[in-house]
């Protein structure tokens, strides 16, 4: 009699619940879910920029146009909520690789590097692809297999060489003696700088000499003042590789007793603040673009090749040519 009470009051308790809807709260979720189960997969793998964590292997700080270049880098990473592990190489290749593997070991969502010379970069971006992370060149290509990269963002480097080469034939229309102030040796800028002018340079123009300033100011004035020792007034105009070296080189000339720009005429690439100032000053007489605000296109890119759309493999920047004419009106202007 007792225990026929107790199952009474069991069942009764039992069917209040079902009726009260206890058992609810485990039922609806599992429907839901279900529910939501097909679609959430693809979903759940879209990545918005404040998901996105990226290693950026800067090569280094060696010029006006690297400084600009990792500002871009770091305050788009900022503006977009971007997680940004920077590191800065110092224009060594051993640390933008040793660079690359720690943001493997991190397990970063991508990789952004600039290369700082083309050749021997196959070991490690393999390691990368290994890890499932996609590597991005950016501003330097590197001279790889094209399945070790997603893409490339950069400048056409050739075609910043051949419009030097014509700037310098509009400079010197009867021909001349020129010096050469190479940029990094190995590097794309460099390879191609040089190549790109020599396809557009006159015949009538002559380089006498082609020495490598490593991209930076105290080189470029180095490797000019040696080109001063060895040639003087024989000089007649400097094709510089980069901004930097071309205002070191200024300095040479000026403390060899020429005038920057008259007595030697000078064409330069890049275009930063301190070639304008330059150009001001009547001691630069062209400078060839190349832009180093990359951060944003940079996180564009990244998100799309983690998102798994579509890019394509090379992003070419937009890029002008500068004189002095207009220089002070257009300074006050330069983001870089
Ligand atoms: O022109 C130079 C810098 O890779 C395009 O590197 C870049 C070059 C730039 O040091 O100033």
């Amino acid at each position: 009699m007792k225990g026929s009470k107790i199952l009474l009051v069991v069942v009764i308790l039992a069917t209040l619940a079902a009726l009260v809807g206890c058992a609810a709260p485990t039922a609806a979720p599992a429907t839901s879910e279900e529910a939501a189960a097909p679609a959430a997969p693809a979903e759940q793998a879209q990545k918005t920029y404040k998901d996105l964590v990226v290693g950026y292997a800067q090569l280094g700080a060696e010029s006006e146009w690297r400084t600009a270049n990792t500002a871009s880098i770091q305050q788009a990473a900022e503006e977009l909520g971007v997680t940004l592990k920077f590191s800065d190489a110092q224009q060594k290749q051993e640390n933008q690789i040793k660079a690359i593997r720690s943001f493997i070991a991190q397990g970063v969502d991508v990789i952004g590097v600039p290369p700082v010379v083309t050749t021997g970069w196959e070991t490690v971006f393999q390691e990368a692809k290994d890890a499932g992370i996609p590597i991005i060149l950016v501003d330097r290509r590197a001279d790889v297999p094209e399945d070790l990269y997603a893409t490339y963002l950069g400048s056409d480097f050739v075609e910043e060489g051949r419009k030097a080469g014509n700037e310098m034939n509009k400079l010197l229309p009867e021909g001349g003696k020129i010096v050469e102030l190479v940029g990094t040796v190995g590097s794309a800028p460099a390879t191609d700088r040089f190549s790109g002018f020599r396809e557009t340079m006159a015949p009538n123009i002559e380089i006498i000499d082609s020495q490598s300033g490593d991209f930076t100011r105290a080189k470029g004035k180095e490797v000019m003042e040696a080109f001063l020792k060895k040639y003087g007034a024989e000089i007649t105009a400097l094709y510089a590789h980069n901004d930097d070296m071309a205002l070191g080189a200024i300095q040479a000339i000026e403390e060899f007793g020429l005038k920057p720009g008259t007595d030697i005429k000078i064409v330069s690439i890049d275009a930063v603040r301190g070639a304008f100032q330059a150009m001001v000053d009547g001691k630069l007489n062209v400078t060839v673009e190349c832009n180093p605000l990359l951060g944003p296109q940079f996180y564009e890119l990244a998100l799309k090749v983690v998102n798994g759309e579509e890019v394509p493999k090379w992003v070419p920047s937009e890029e002008s040519v500068y004189y002095p004419d207009n220089a002070a009106e257009i300074l006050p202007t330069r983001q870089y």
